[in-house]
């Protein structure tokens, strides 16, 4: 007996039922000149009537059994919502009022007492109905609507639900996001407040986190073609290939439909529960666009006997029996089941062959809700009808009489009901209203026949440790192509170490540029926002990826060119010293006597000094090794080129002067040298700004002002000798052999110093040193040789000549 008693002595109670059966109301004409009538209903839904069966096959599983409520028996009154706020609200107040002669089923006037309302259908329509409801204190317990708004007791004070708050599952949908390292993604939210307040949540938790939407769109409810087709452009233009779509199956068919018409493919579907596992959207020809999905759906349970209860659906029952019945043999009803001709359906057609989504129940989610929420009314009417008088919960002890109970006394049992679920064990009660929050992550996947099936592929637990709440296995997961990896959803790629993130001006964080770090700047974590500057003796490498310390670059004694310099110059030494060897062997002879011996010796000597002390500018700067140097040098100088001055031929009358100001100018560089080495002494350091991946060694030299005096000093020695080489020139024969030798000698020493400047500038590093000493080097041996070969080449070769008469002045030349 489906909407009756099943004995009459029993007592009565009636639960109201509200599920949206039809998918929308039909349109009116906007007629307003006649009586306006109730909207009809259109669409019929077979999933949602299963729900409604399933609904009677729990109150008839009840009534059948001695333990739970044996002396009353439960009636019901169920009201198609239409997935319309406004029949929802119609259905609540006649359900209220029990006015309305015209519902179906059952019609409450028997006194029998309402107990609560299970439904009533979608978020908004359970927010309309618990507005009314809360006013009466009457209790509904919803199925279905998750919506998170309606947590609020303040608002919604008599709502409770079986389906878990839509928190858990936004939270879930971002920790799977996340999971994966998706930070581009689309979301598409039905244009409620199911999909309204689920994305709202979903994206505050993502964007904390760093993940950026690509774009938002919005399911319209009555859904035109330009509205779907500005939405399947916008999901065919976005680079996201992640998208999560919180709406109704029935909101989100004529998208998905659409979409395959233009064939997006390559896309990874992120389902919230209301679609998961719908056969509307689950349509033969979807794999293609909808393969590899991952979804969140409610707990899963089998409930025995409630297939072949709905198989043995009676047509005749009600309305709604026989339009389902029509609807599902694609036929009319004949009411006269006796002659059927075409076009016309007995009733007796096999509903096993007729639709499968009514008599699935593969899945029963939903449905295993609605068994829920009957069962929780039933345990909370049994407690209100056990209550021992005198201990009851009420005003003095009190107890409700099941008879004549108020809603609010129903409200405080259901608030503490705790009950098992006959078949499932799973244990029931409501904490502020709201269940636990459980979800099987649900994977689409493409089976052989191209059909899909559901694969649980992990779990969701909302009341566990915040680490533990998620499952998943990941090697179970078919995507929606041939990978074995997961989908990439980025709007840009990872910076690679070496590179920083460039802001795009206008577009989300998410999408960026990568900078290469400048010369001396790296960065050595990927997406790092800027370069780091290498510190001071450091520089970036090639990839800019780490600082590598910057080369020592000074001329070391070991290297070919430090070799050579050394070979050279101590040849030079040596060379000098042979020469020095040979006077001393002949000093009684004329040649010897003629050039003041006192006067050779000491230009051997500073040749020798100059020769070893370009060995001084080699190796790693020191500080000894920068004093001596330049100090050498310039004293070296300074020595040889006086003495050159001094030994000039010509008799000159001014000579002794000469050399008397000469030796006192010698002591003046001497000593002006040493305060020059005590008050700013040349010093090695470190020179990092010429080069930038080098750091040259080298010699500071305190004052360049300083050593430009000394250095001009030594020029105009130079100069001063030159001029009288040049005057001696026209003098006796062999001394002007020797003038011109002297001249000849300084030109060279010009020519190597004016040639040495531009390039001791143009080079870099050590090469400088290098450039020195060759200059160095270049002039000790134009002198040695100018001055000192003839002499030589006469005393070793030709010691005939070696006589006092051709020393002495002759007054014409001997030869030509
Ligand atoms: N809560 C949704 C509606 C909804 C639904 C469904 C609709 C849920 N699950 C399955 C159709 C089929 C979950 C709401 O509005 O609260």
């Amino acid at each position: 007996n489906l909407n009756g008693y099943k004995d009459v002595e029993k007592k009565k109670v009636v639960v109201g039922g509200m599920f949206p059966v039809h998918q929308r109301v039909t349109s009116t004409d906007g007629n307003t000149s006649s009586v306006p009538v109730s909207s009809g209903c259109e669409g019929f839904n077979f999933r949602t009537f299963r729900w409604t069966q399933t609904m009677l096959f729990a109150i008839e599983e009840i009534n059948l059994r001695t333990d739970l409520l044996p002396k009353t028996d439960l009636g019901y009154v169920i009201y198609d919502s239409c997935f319309t706020i406004s029949k929802a609200v119609e259905g609540t107040l006649t359900y209220l009022t029990g006015q309305d002669e015209a519902v179906p089923n059952y019609r409450c006037g028997d006194g029998a007492p309402l107990a609560a309302l299970v439904g009533a259908g979608g978020s908004d329509l359970s927010i309309a109905t618990a507005r009314i409801l809360g006013l009466y204190h009457f209790p509904q317990v919803s199925y279905f609507s998750s919506c998170s708004a309606l947590e609020s007791k303040f608002q919604f004070p008599t709502f409770l639900r079986t389906i878990p708050n839509d928190v858990h599952q936004s939270t879930a949908i971002a920790k799977l996001v996340l999971h994966f390292g998706w930070t581009w993604v689309g979301t598409i939210a039905a244009d409620d407040d199911y999909g309204k307040y689920g994305i709202k949540e979903f994206k505050e938790q993502v964007e904390e986190a760093g993940v950026c939407i690509s774009f938002s769109e919005t399911l319209p409810k009555v859904s035109s073609p330009e509205d779907i087709q500005r939405i399947v452009d916008t999901v065919v233009e976005s680079t996201a290939k992640i998208i999560v779509v919180f709406s109704s199956d029935v909101d989100l068919s004529p998208l998905i439909v659409e979409l395959l018409r233009h064939n997006v493919t390559n896309r990874t579907w992120i389902a919230s529960e209301a679609w998961v596992t719908s056969a509307l959207i689950n349509q033969p020809g979807v794999s293609s666009v909808l393969g590899g999905t991952l979804g969140f759906g409610v707990k899963r349970a089998n409930i025995p006997g409630l297939q072949s209860y709905l198989l043995s659906l009676d047509p005749y029952a009600d309305s709604l029996t026989e339009e389902f019945w029509e609807t599902a043999a694609n036929s009319t009803l004949s009411r006269a089941a006796r002659a059927v001709p075409d076009g016309l359906c007995t009733g007796k057609e096999s509903l096993q062959r007729l639709n499968s989504t009514y008599s699935d129940v593969s899945q029963l989610r939903i449905t295993y809700n609605v068994y829920k929420a009957v069962y929780a009314v039933a345990h909370a009417l049994h407690n209100l009808e056990h209550c021992v008088p005198g201990q009851g919960p009420f005003n003095r002890n009190s107890c409700a009489e099941i008879t004549s109970f108020e809603p609010w006394q129903l409200m405080y049992y259901l608030k503490n009901v705790r009950f098992n679920v006959p078949h499932t064990e799973e244990e029931i009660f409501f904490n502020d209203g709201d269940v636990d929050g459980y979800y099987d992550i649900i994977n689409w996947q493409v089976k052989g026949d191209g059909e899909l099936s559901y694969v649980i592929v992990g779990s969701y637990n909302g009341t566990a440790q915040p680490e533990a709440r998620m499952t998943i296995q990941n090697e179970s997961i078919v995507w929606n192509n041939e990978d074995v990896e997961h989908p990439r959803s980025v709007c840009s790629e990872n910076c690679q170490p070496g590179t920083r993130k460039g802001i795009r001006q206008g577009e989300p964080v998410c999408c960026f540029d990568c900078i290469p770090c400048a010369d001396g700047e790296i960065s050595n974590t990927t997406n790092a926002r800027e370069c780091i500057q290498c510190s001071e003796d450091y520089w970036s490498n090639a990839v800019r990826d780490t600082c590598v310390p910057k080369t020592i670059e000074f001329l070391a004694f070991g290297e070919p060119l430090g070799i050579t310099l050394i070979v050279i110059s101590a040849f030079g030494a040596l060379v000098t010293i042979a020469v020095g060897v040979v006077f001393i062997v002949n000093l009684g002879t004329p040649l010897v006597k003629a050039n003041d011996a006192l006067l050779s010796f000491s230009l051997l000597f500073s040749l020798v000094v100059t020769f070893l002390c370009s060995i001084v500018f080699l190796g790693e700067p020191q500080p000894w090794s920068c004093m001596t140097s330049q100090v050498a040098l310039a004293l070296g100088f300074a020595l040889c080129l006086s003495s050159i001055m001094g030994a000039n031929p010509g008799g000159n009358p001014e000579k002794d002067k000469l050399t008397f100001a000469h030796q006192r100018a010698i002591a003046a560089v001497a000593v002006a040298c040493t305060v020059w080495l005590i008050i700013l002494p040349p010093h090695p350091v470190k020179n990092t700004a010429a080069q930038n991946v080098k750091i040259i060694l080298e010699c500071d030299e305190g004052s360049v002002v300083f050593i430009c005096c000394i250095f001009a000093y030594d020029i105009l020695l130079a100069l001063l000798a030159f001029i009288f080489a040049f005057i001696a020139r026209k003098l006796e024969d062999h001394l002007r052999y020797e003038a011109k030798c002297v001249t000849f000698g300084m030109l060279v020493f010009f020519i190597v110093w004016i040639s040495f400047v531009p390039a001791y500038l143009s080079t870099r590093g050590k090469f400088m040193v290098a450039v020195q000493i060759f200059a160095i080097l270049a002039s000790s041996f134009g002198l040695l040789a100018c001055i000192f070969l003839p002499k030589c080449y006469v005393l070793l070769v030709k010691p005939e000549r070696n006589t006092e008469e051709m020393m002495r002045p002759r007054s014409k030349p001997r030869d030509g």
